[in-house]
């Protein structure tokens, strides 16, 4: 039977759960393949547990997950490149096994982190097919080739092809039995679940549609309750959504709570989710609530029309209006997540946003300056139809560098000085998850967060927006 040592060595700080091993596991064993997983998130000595791991298994395929490429956060610039070179070395030194990477971080940079981590093998999007087909044909000592999504290099060529979308509606409920959910929930303060993939969203800047694809393919409502109902059950308490927009289609939003409050969940479990603008009103805004939502983060983006259709936004100003009225209606705590600095930004839009905010009164604002580029989004391909090197607007390591790998961000010229600025504009309103310039401008990056880490040591759980809201409202845990 193949076997499968399932890696992660994600070591940002706190730890997310590899939701996409839960997912893998159990993918491989449906295909009977044995999974196992080695999460050095855990380990204090990650060479040791390497080390020891595989002096007790040798597997037909090792398998990482590379959910971050860096931290795309333009006040940090953290590769985790480097890292996960290192995490391989350490791997290569114990086991003969072929490497094969996969996840979000992968997906976006599929050749140049093959190549950077020199993994024998890389999957593009889903792994759920492609992982279990890997294995057995590794063990039938079959070309692997022809396996929609994978990559591999022979003869100092790279090989691809293009994944297929899976058709979630066909798979079964997850059970969450591999990765130690609980323990992620107590460290991590939350779990996470998935009520779709893809994205066809036509927004400049993002990569979810090339990482998960265009089309957005739905789980079923019932499997997505039963999933959470499996982590309460280990007592995962308080969850995340996984899904680039938990509100598109809304028909299906409304569907999945309706079957978490069949089955009781509300009572259970409390969620938070990222939502678009559009398609929210407060029917949805009630449902959710009712069905255990405790607070959404909205991909707001900006606060004028012009700017919105200028990043491909399917929203306007009004819908974020509506989502305020419809919020505070029914009780739910709810974020702005903003992109401030993309092309055509104006000091003028800048100070237009902020006043929105500070008007629709959400409970925080999350704010990011500068744009990250990913190969493969429009905005991304219109800046390179010219060579990066010498435009103005490029921060980070614009030079050897065609690939993006290493982080680049786009700044509109206009606002050389945003983050200065906007930090006037707040004026110190605790509600903007804001970078300080003269703090070294930390304060709203996930990575290596001490403040959030001792807030969920000291027993806060949720949606870092709302410990971090929580703890500076002196309120207690969610
Ligand atoms: C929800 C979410 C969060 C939540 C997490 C909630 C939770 N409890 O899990 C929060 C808000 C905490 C968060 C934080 C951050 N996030 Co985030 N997040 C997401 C989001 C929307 C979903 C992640 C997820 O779990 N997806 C579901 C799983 C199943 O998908 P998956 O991991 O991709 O796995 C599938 C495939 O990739 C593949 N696969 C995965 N691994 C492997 C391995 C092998 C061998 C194979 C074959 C296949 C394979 O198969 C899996 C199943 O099909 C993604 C975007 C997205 N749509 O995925 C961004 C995303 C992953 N996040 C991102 C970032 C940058 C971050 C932060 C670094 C931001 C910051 N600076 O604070 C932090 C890092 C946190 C950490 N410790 O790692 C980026 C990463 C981009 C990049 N190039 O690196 C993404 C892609 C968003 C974006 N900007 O486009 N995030």
């Amino acid at each position: 039977m193949p076997s499968v040592t399932l890696l992660n060595a994600n070591e940002m700080r706190p730890p997310v759960g590899p939701l996409a091993l839960d997912y893998l596991a159990q993918a491989l064993e449906e295909a009977g393949c044995q999974a196992r997983l080695l999460d050095l998130t855990w380990e204090l000595d990650p060479q040791a547990a390497i080390a020891a791991h595989f002096r007790d298994v040798q597997p037909t395929l090792v398998a990482l997950t590379q959910r971050n490429s860096d931290d795309c956060y333009l006040a940090g610039r953290y590769s985790c490149v480097p890292h996960a070179q290192a995490t391989v070395t350490l791997i290569r030194r114990h086991t003969d096994a072929p490497l094969v990477i996969g996840g979000c971080g992968f997906s976006v940079f599929p050749a140049p982190m093959l190549e950077a981590l020199g993994a024998d093998y890389g999957v593009v999007g889903e792994g759920e097919e492609a992982l279990p087909q890997l294995a057995q044909a590794l063990e039938r000592g079959e070309d692997p080739r022809e396996i929609a999504g994978l990559m591999c290099r022979a003869a100092g060529q790279v090989h691809f092809n293009p994944p297929r979308p899976l058709d979630l509606a066909a798979h079964p409920a997850a059970r969450r039995a591999w990765v130690d959910n609980a323990r992620y929930w107590r460290e991590g303060g939350q779990g996470g679940f998935e009520t779709k993939r893809g994205c066809a969203g036509a927004c400049i800047f993002c990569a979810d549609p090339v990482a998960k694809g265009r089309r957005t393919r739905l789980r079923q409502p019932q499997a997505v309750a039963e999933e959470v109902a499996h982590l309460a059950d280990q007592g995962v308490l308080h969850l995340h959504t996984c899904d680039a927009e938990f509100n598109l289609p809304r028909e299906h939003a409304l569907a999945v709570c309706a079957a978490l409050l069949e089955r009781g969940l509300e009572e259970r479990v409390r969620w938070w989710a990222y939502c678009a603008p559009e398609a929210f009103d407060g029917e949805l805004a009630g449902q959710m609530r009712r069905a255990g939502c405790v607070g959404i983060d909205f991909g707001a983006d900006h606060g004028s029309d012009e700017q919105l259709a200028r990043l491909g936004r399917g929203h306007r100003v009004a819908d974020l209006e509506r989502t305020a009225e419809a919020c505070h209606a029914v009780g739910l705590v709810f974020m702005y997540d903003l992109l401030l600095g993309a092309p055509g930004e104006t000091r003028e839009g800048v100070a237009q946003t902020v006043a929105l905010m500070q008007r629709l009164e959400p409970s925080r604002v999350g704010l990011s300056l500068g744009v990250r580029l990913y190969p493969g989004t429009p905005l991304t391909e219109r800046l390179r139809s010219r060579p990066l090197s010498g435009q103005s607007g490029l921060l980070g390591a614009v030079d050897d560098n065609s690939d993006l790998l290493q982080p680049v961000f786009y700044l509109d010229p206009a606002v050389p000085d945003l983050a200065e600025y906007v930090h006037h504009l707040v004026g110190g309103d605790p509600r903007f998850l804001c970078p300080d310039p003269a703090a070294e401008m930390t304060d709203y990056n996930y990575r290596e967060n001490p403040a959030l880490v001792e807030a969920i040591a000291q027993g806060h759980r949720g949606a870092y927006w709302d410990i971090l809201r929580r703890v500076e409202e002196a309120l207690p845990s969610a």
